[in-house]
């Protein structure tokens, strides 16, 4: 890794405590995806950028500040991105994936908190992650009672906007979802000092659409009997589309699915024939949370779908294109975004209908329902998830889990066990 030292240190982070992060990412990554066999040549452009997470993208949103340009940073695939680009800012994922910022977050929040807002808020506070210092203004939204009260926290801390999420699908909601991206976009061109006009906003829907189609084509490849990428590079594909630079990501997306295109006509797979596919649905699997996906793709089976919003709520469905005043572009960005199935709407029907279909195009043996511990929506929303699966007559194992490796021992012995089950049908 480069010496971002100096750097971190006028970003006013803890550079001694954020040392200990150093320290164990690289043999984390190394045991999690450098042991794989077959990787595709191409996983070496996302290795680089993971093993410089904390410097060179952080370097290039520094970069684009110096030139008078506002980072604005998002815990939710809610939020539309397209605003932010259009303004001539960066947007960049921040929700937190490692134990490390935890006790941080548990400074102020309850420890029944999820482990994903504790370690958003911990990042921040510790002053141990770079994107949590650089990010001039953080966009919350009202999805879950934790976000909402975290924002509050943060917002002590860092100039914040929340964005009002409705949580029913009525036209209604969505013509209020319609109005709210309208607010954000005065927000963002307040901030920055540069209008949104249609044409930028145009441009900016056209640019967050192709990343979309490049993780739809990435995802496509993974519906082969011949499984051309493991899980765990798709996986870090996924949390890397949240804070890369989108026209680089989608070149390097694009250009991974071109050799990926060539191992599927050579029938290359990177698992024996008869593996048994998995796909996990859920809550979000935030960078660097690996734990999953290693212990199922070491346990003998593959993970070849996720529908979670890292996977497949991220990037499903583009936004119209053909819109060419403001007013019709909110609209299309709502109808767009509003077809993100999440726990915190109510009725959620709809996310039962994707996790049904995409089992059947990814042709998936089992299916494991993820929860991450103390989220109510998706725990609850279990009850339905595991209803339909049965019968549907697709196995399904519901777990419950955090971002220490305490339970990784049963874990594996209950993924074990099911992956087992699956081979004897
Ligand atoms: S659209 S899943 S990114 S809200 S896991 S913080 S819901 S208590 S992350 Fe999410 Fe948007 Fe929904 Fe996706 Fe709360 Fe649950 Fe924690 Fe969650």
């Amino acid at each position: 890794m480069a010496d971002y030292r100096k750097m971190w240190e006028e970003l006013g982070m803890d550079v001694d405590l954020h040392d200990q992060l150093c320290a164990v990412l690289p043999q984390a990554f190394g045991d999690v995806f450098l042991s794989q066999e077959n990787r595709p040549d191409s996983m070496d452009y996302y290795n680089m950028v993971v093993a410089d997470i904390h410097g060179i993208r952080p370097a290039e949103l520094i970069e684009h500040q110096k030139k008078g340009g506002k980072v604005f940073g998002t815990f939710c695939v809610y939020v539309p991105d397209e605003i932010v680009f259009a303004a001539d800012a960066i947007a960049t994922g921040l929700c937190g994936g490692s134990q490390f910022w935890v006790p941080g977050g548990e400074k102020v929040l309850p420890a029944n908190t999820c482990p994903l807002i504790k370690a958003s808020v911990g990042a921040r506070l510790d002053r141990t992650c770079p994107f949590f210092r650089i990010a001039d203004m953080f966009i919350g939204e009202t999805t879950c009672d934790g976000k909402k009260k975290a924002w509050e926290i943060l917002s002590k801390d860092v100039p914040l906007h929340v964005m009002d999420l409705p949580q029913m699908k009525r036209a209604k909601d969505i013509r209020a979802w319609a109005e709210e991206i309208e607010t954000f976009k005065n927000v963002v061109e307040k901030f920055t000092g540069n209008e949104v006009t249609a044409e930028k906003l145009a441009e900016s829907i056209t640019l967050i659409n192709n990343k979309r189609k490049a993780l739809e084509r990435l995802y496509n490849l993974r519906k082969n009997e011949n499984l051309p990428i493991s899980g765990c590079d798709v996986l870090l594909i996924s949390q890397i589309a949240f804070y890369d630079d989108p026209v680089r990501f989608t070149q390097m997306t694009n250009k991974l699915c071109d050799e990926l295109d060539q191992r599927v006509k050579d029938g290359v797979s990177v698992v024996p024939a008869g593996t048994k596919r998995i796909m996990l649905t859920g809550t979000p699997l935030a960078i660097p949370n690996w734990k999953l996906h290693n212990i199922v793709e070491t346990s003998g089976a593959a993970i070849v779908c996720e529908e979670m919003c890292t996977g497949t709520r991220y990037f499903e469905n583009l936004v119209d294109e053909s819109k060419t005043t403001l007013e019709d572009q909110y609209m299309a960005l709502a109808e767009r975004y509003m077809k993100i199935n999440c726990a915190c709407f109510t009725p959620n029907e709809g996310r039962i209908d994707d996790i049904l279909r995409l089992a059947r195009e990814y042709k998936v043996d089992g299916i494991i329902d993820v929860n991450l511990k103390f989220c109510n929506l998706y725990d609850t929303e279990g009850y339905f998830v595991e209803k339909a699966m049965k019968e549907a007559g697709i196995p399904v194992l519901g777990i419950e889990t955090d971002y220490t490796d305490s339970d990784a021992g049963q874990l594996r012995t209950r993924i074990s066990a099911f992956i087992e089950m699956l081979d004897n049908k």
